[in-house]
């Protein structure tokens, strides 16, 4: 048994502690036993070319040092900071650009599987690319708005589309500083020819294209995988679901769909359910078939479907451990290739689905949108087969929280005054009041590198105890609904006065989980809604908000933690900096950023300090706003307002549709 604890999940440590006890390894052994290279980890190490790798340390290295080419330190760490803000901008728009090329599919009638199922959003959508929509069928408007995205990513000249949703002035500072991307691919392979030995040297200008790349995944991939999705299977509203890993059923098949595409799960939500299917698995001795996520994959048909979440990254080798799931279907990103290993020791059968990745030990079979009730069937079959090779070993875990789920930025809209007030005037209101101090995005991945998922609830809880609203992503809000954080209830026993009061009045929970990684676009979006709104800056930048990702360990996370400084918001990562080598590159994305783009990327280790810095950005806003000086406890005892079951009564009676909630 380990003496210290390597997740602050109780779940997750249990498992843990059940595997080092029966002698299997996972990342929390690895991330022990490998510590990280100290040149590569502060951005030190060169590999560019093959007179290196150069490792631009000793004793008067500082920002002097160089490589066989002459490349200073600074050169080197933006380089290596750009590098890895194209690979994650590439991730998030290479799942997009199958999204966009699926709904393409379903315009023309070529994925039958697949239908159209939000058309207001459609329409909204083609809105905002100029697509007529008015009288024409809806698989025209889509073929038009499906073949308008598509353009984004390899446009060579001009401007993605969707930069026209940000507030004038946060256009005009990207102008200024030549930040409007062209296309999501030119981006990305500039990005690397920069990179190349011998062209781009000069820090500051390096560092300028990775956040035109970082614009490039936030305002065209990422956005547009989260229209598409929304257009395809719904735009998210609020629905109830469960979180940890007591929500696999020891009598029924578990089904875990893991990665981040969302389409064959969305076939798996129906199909699961399919009497035909049922039957298969009665027919094995299951009473049933249970669909559960994991990371991002989760995070969608969590948002959609109600469909329960064993939780973020670092609980996928956790969940073979329980012994309970039959399958695991995997796609894309942050799958560890660990769990075909492990798989073998247990009886589950890991599924490769992505024509894009294969893993050694793992079985493949290849999903295809033309035919995807076929290759879903296959797949749940075989789950359901494996159901009899089910053995008692395993640490089985019952514990499991309620979590509300799905607050798109159209249902945040509409929370606030109805469909047809719908407005961000009372959430505006509340912050010109101080009743809620300021709003922080809690996303990014959880990490084995630290008590895992701890940071997220330690911010999660100190954060709405100061009262300011979190919006939470990705493995941020699986840590936080796995922590049974993510419920009205968290207002009522951990919020300050004046968010509690306000979450009571809306009806919302404290921390409000937006949606998968691509779906942080949603905070750009709701951004910009605030300051179209008015009262508050009338950009991005300047606006009480902070982006925190404590976290993180996936390029991905750096390419969002890049879009949301350089839209203006003032981002911090925990852990150590990945370009701390460089004391130039450093000042460049936190001083120079900050004022060009009143946006900055910082790197602090230290959670207290991470809290500090954040409502320190928050209280600097206010002042510069002129808004009233945030004052704890000053909201809360003044009136009693109808509690949250009197609400949610009168939300389900106005529409019935959102009755799960
Ligand atoms: Fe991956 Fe999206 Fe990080 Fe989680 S938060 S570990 S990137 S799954 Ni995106």
């Amino acid at each position: 048994m380990s003496e210290n604890i390597k997740s602050a999940n109780k779940a997750s440590e249990e498992i843990i502690q059940w595997g080092e006890s029966h002698g299997f390894e996972t990342c929390f052994d690895r991330a022990q036993r490998l510590k990280p290279c100290p040149i590569g980890a502060t951005g030190a190490c060169c590999k560019v070319c093959h007179m290196g790798p150069c490792r631009l340390v000793g004793k008067n290295a500082e920002e002097e040092a160089r490589g066989v080419c002459g490349a200073t330190l600074p050169t080197v760490a933006a380089r290596n900071l750009l590098r890895m803000i194209a690979a994650g901008t590439a991730a998030h728009s290479d799942h997009a650009r199958g999204m966009a090329f699926t709904l393409l599919s379903v315009a023309n009638g070529e994925a039958k599987d697949f239908k159209i199922t939000d058309v207001r959003k459609l329409y909204r959508v083609a809105g905002y690319l100029n697509v007529e929509f008015e009288g024409r069928p809806v698989n025209d408007v889509a073929r038009d708005v499906a073949t308008k995205l598509l353009e984004d990513f390899g446009r060579q000249k001009g401007e993605i589309n969707y930069l026209t949703r940000a507030p004038k002035k946060t256009q005009e500072r990207w102008k200024k500083w030549g930040l409007a991307p062209r296309g999501v691919d030119r981006e990305v392979c500039e990005a690397m020819h920069r990179t190349n030995i011998g062209v781009d040297h000069d820090p500051d200008h390096i560092l300028l294209h990775g956040l035109r790349t970082a614009l490039a995944d936030g305002w065209a991939g990422s956005m547009i995988s989260t229209d598409v999705t929304d257009i395809l299977f719904g735009t998210p509203m609020p629905v109830k679901a469960e979180a940890s890993f007591g929500i696999f059923k020891e009598d029924e098949v578990n089904l875990v769909v893991h990665g981040h595409e969302p389409l064959l799960a969305e076939i798996m939500v129906d199909l699961t359910q399919d009497p035909e299917m049922v039957a298969y698995a009665q027919s094995k001795g299951a009473k049933g078939i249970n669909l559960g996520g994991m990371c991002c994959t989760a995070n969608e048909v969590l948002m959609r479907h109600g469909i329960p979440t064993a939780g973020g990254f670092t609980n996928q080798e956790l969940g073979i451990m329980t012994g309970l799931v039959d399958a695991m279907t995997v796609d894309v990103q942050c799958i560890m290739p660990a769990i075909a290993e492990l798989s073998k020791k247990f009886h589950t059968k890991v599924i490769t689905t992505s024509e894009k990745a294969k893993m050694p030990g793992a079985i493949h079979i290849e999903f295809d949108e033309h035919r995807a009730k076929e290759v879903a069937k296959e797949i749940i079959k075989l789950a359901v087969d494996n159901f009899a090779n089910r053995t008692a070993k395993g640490s089985h875990i019952t514990e499991k929280f309620p979590v509300i789920a799905g607050f798109s930025q159209e249902y945040i809209e509409y929370m606030q005054g109805g469909r047809w007030r719908a407005s961000f005037r009372p959430l505006n209101d509340a912050i010109i009041a101080g009743r809620v101090r300021g709003v922080v995005g809690l996303a990014g991945c959880d990490n084995p590198r630290v008590p895992s998922t701890g940071l997220h609830r330690f911010l999660a809880t100190e954060l709405i105890k100061n009262d300011v609203l979190i919006v939470s992503t990705g493995c941020g809000s699986a840590a936080c609904g796995t922590a049974g954080y993510l419920t009205p209830e968290m207002a009522l026993e951990n919020a300050g006065p004046g968010l509690r009061e306000v979450c009571e009045a809306i009806g919302i929970p404290p921390i409000l989980h937006l949606g998968s990684c691509v779906d942080n676009s949603r905070i750009l979006t709701i951004a910009s809604a605030m300051a179209a709104e008015g009262g508050l800056s009338d950009e991005i930048g300047g606006m009480p908000a902070v982006g925190i990702a404590p976290e993180w360990m996936s390029e991905k996370a750096i390419a969002i933690g890049c879009y949301f400084a350089a839209s203006g918001v003032p981002v911090i990562f925990g852990g150590d900096s990945p370009v701390e080598a460089s004391e130039e590159v450093t000042r460049i994305m936190t001083k120079v950023w900050m004022e060009r783009f009143m946006g900055a990327l910082h790197f602090e280790p230290d959670p207290e300090k991470i809290l500090a810095m954040a409502l320190d950005y928050i209280d600097q806003a206010r002042e510069r706003l002129k808004l009233r000086k945030y004052e704890p406890g000053k909201f809360g005892a003044e009136r009693v307002l109808m509690d949250m079951a009197a609400r949610r009564e009168i939300e389900k009676a106005a529409k019935p549709h959102l009755g799960i909630y």
